[in-house]
């Protein structure tokens, strides 16, 4: 057995007018409720130490930068980081970033129990759209604020395991988590904000958005015998609401752990990373039953082409 506990640590809402100083209060009381429970590593939600800012129409670069953090840790984040070391559990959360030669992308972290960053994913598939879309009941203006993830999606030998991350609609894309799964990837961590109601669609409410989350999940961890830890940031922001569903799945696509309310609120599961061998050496045995000659359009194409008739 190699065993990681891990706490899904799900915050509640965090209002626009929030500082960054208060949720990291509210990520460190739910890291030290974790490191009581055993955990080794803590997983927090996309976009975690501000409001879901992308629901603002914003034209001012200089409003729209303080929604960045340019450095990482940097003051308002460090106490989160002195903790996590303090107490020997590692961290992963996401974050808008800034880099020094200003490209802007929704990303997450991953540090090892000493505190120090081991892990880096910039977000791939940005959900919304980049200008301001009247017809919606709501803006998703992901594409305006950020680019598409530069940095693939690695996995990395860490804690033990072979680690890795996406972000939010990320899960929703079989290729990710089978990129991840050719890597031999035992468990992804990824954070969300997802609305429970469809913009576009006022009758698609947070039953099915429930559903269509917890099906990419399954899907993604049976499919690729791995651990998935997904977590929310869930409640009422500002009015807009977002759904919680934080859960952790086994590399059987089964949800062994699931959050009961939209608050902070943490959930613990101790996760046996060679229960992803089995899958992984049967059904699931890449090398032996993927047919690559016959995959070439997923890499060649990226919309739908019809046949000619
Ligand atoms: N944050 C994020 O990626 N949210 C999306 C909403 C999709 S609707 C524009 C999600 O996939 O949950």
């Amino acid at each position: 057995m190699r065993t990681l506990t891990v706490g899904a640590a799900q915050l509640g809402p965090i209002q626009k007018a929030e500082g960054r100083q208060e949720v990291v209060a509210r990520m460190i009381a739910l890291l030290d409720d974790a490191a009581a429970k055993g955990c080794d590593l803590v997983v927090f939600p996309e976009l975690a130490l501000t409001t879901f800012f992308p629901r603002w129409y914003m034209t001012d670069p200089a409003e729209i930068d303080t929604w960045f953090e340019s450095v990482m840790p940097n003051a308002a984040t460090k106490p989160l980081f002195d903790r996590a070391r303090e107490l020997g559990v590692a961290i992963s959360f996401g974050y808008a970033e800034k880099t020094p030669d200003g490209h802007h992308f929704n990303t997450s972290i991953l540090t090892d129990k000493a505190g120090a960053i081991v892990g880096k994913y910039r977000k791939i598939h940005l959900p919304g759209h980049s200008e301001f879309d009247e017809k919606r009941a709501f803006q998703h203006l992901e594409k305006r604020y950020f680019e598409p993830g530069d940095l693939g999606f690695p996995v990395w030998h860490a804690l033990g395991g072979l680690m890795g991350m996406c972000i939010c609609n990320d899960r929703r894309w079989p290729e990710t988590y089978r990129v991840m799964g050719l890597q031999g990837v035992e468990m992804v961590m990824l954070g969300f904000n997802t609305p429970s109601v469809n913009s576009q669609k006022s009758d698609e409410g947070i039953e099915d958005r429930l559903f269509h989350h917890k099906l990419s999940l399954q899907a993604g961890a049976y499919q690729n015998s791995t651990w998935v830890i997904a977590v929310a940031k869930a409640g009422d922001e500002d009015g807009h609401h977002l759904m919680g569903g934080t859960v952790i799945v086994d590399p059987n696509g089964k949800v062994v752990a699931e959050t009961k309310t939209e608050g902070d609120e943490l959930i613990v599961h101790p996760c046996d990373l060679d229960a992803t061998r089995f899958g992984k050496e049967t059904i699931f045995d890449f090398k032996r039953h993927r047919r690559i000659e016959h995959y070439g359009l997923i890499t060649s194409q990226t919309g739908v082409e019809p046949p000619s008739v």
